[in-house]
């Protein structure tokens, strides 16, 4: 299928209802095979397997009337949860909203599935960079995402010896462009995924070295911290950034198309950064 066939699938598709506008919707941002479903599989993996959390997909997200592979999608994505195979790349139409609920029930946030393309189109600008803008999308359910009144979390892949220093630039911009979608009460967290491919910064079993794997992302991505700078008189003594920052592995992956879920402090960290995220610290 050619890039503009999808284009145009997802425009006929991009009908999204947003139930919940209360939740904060966590974006799970980054290229393509920057790791974004991997996350999050594990991530609901280890809400189902340690904690008393539970999650669902919102079936009203997407209209089941005119977009009939909704239901698909959503039983699709609760296999893959519990499969032992790796997810495969998220194709254009396979988005979902995913909302984690409490034991009593509430909503605590929701986390948005998607495909890379749809933040950073990697080939696209492979091809051909000098074209790129980074502050468009070409599809439209983003920017109904984007503008929905819900505070965002705004979850920025990044990952160790990636792409060239030219397209992480470009990926960097990219990054600061989102800024003009921010409101003052969204929060940012930047995930250095895959930390398990820099072995030399891992200190023991689910224990990455946070701070290098933030100087090492720092040096791989000049700027990248730019646009977090806290400019506040006061808190800008204690605190450096307005951002978190969290490394992450969501396992080991075999060239069979299985692998092996890493460490639970990884989903354990990521959760504990989220929730703290959803209650504005
Ligand atoms: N070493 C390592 N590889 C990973 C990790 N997570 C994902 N991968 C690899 O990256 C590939 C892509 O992961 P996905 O989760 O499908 O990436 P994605 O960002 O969802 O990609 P799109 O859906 O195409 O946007 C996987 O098939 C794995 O081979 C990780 O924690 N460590
Ligand atoms: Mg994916």
């Amino acid at each position: 299928m050619s890039p503009n066939t999808n284009t145009q699938n997802i425009q006929q598709q991009s009908q999204i209802t947003i139930a919940d506008q209360e939740a904060p919707i966590v974006i799970l941002f980054g290229a393509p095979a920057s790791g974004k479903t991997c996350i999050l599989v594990r991530l609901l993996r280890y809400l189902n397997q340690e904690t008393n959390l539970q999650w669902e997909p919102d079936a009203t997200f997407r209209s089941v009337t005119i977009d009939p592979i909704y239901g698909t999608v959503c039983e699709k994505f609760k296999s893959d949860v519990n499969a032992s195979t790796t997810p495969v790349a998220t194709p254009p139409d396979f988005y979902l909203l995913a909302k984690v609920r409490d034991n009593y029930g509430k909503t605590l946030f929701q986390i948005l599935e998607a495909p890379g393309e749809l933040y950073f189109p990697t080939d696209d600008l492979k091809n051909n960079a000098q074209n790129f803008n980074p502050h468009s999308f070409s599809y439209p359910y983003a920017h109904s995402i984007i503008n929905a009144p819900n505070r965002k979390i705004w979850c920025f892949m990044i990952e160790p010896n990636w792409e060239t220093p030219s397209i992480r630039a470009a990926y960097v911009d990219r990054i600061k462009a989102m800024k003009m979608h921010m409101s003052p009460t969204d929060k940012v967290i930047l995930i250095c995924n895959k930390c398990d491919e820099m072995p030399a910064l891992i200190l023991g079993k689910g224990v990455p070295n946070t701070s290098l794997f933030q100087q090492e992302m720092q040096n791989q991505h000049p700027g990248l911290f730019t646009p977090f700078i806290n400019q506040h008189p006061i808190t800008r003594l204690f605190r450096k950034y307005n951002c978190s920052f969290v490394a992450f592995s969501s396992g080991t992956f075999f060239n069979d198309g299985t692998y092996t879920q890493s460490a639970s402090e990884y989903p354990k960290t990521l959760l504990q950064t989220l929730l703290r995220a959803v209650r504005g610290y």
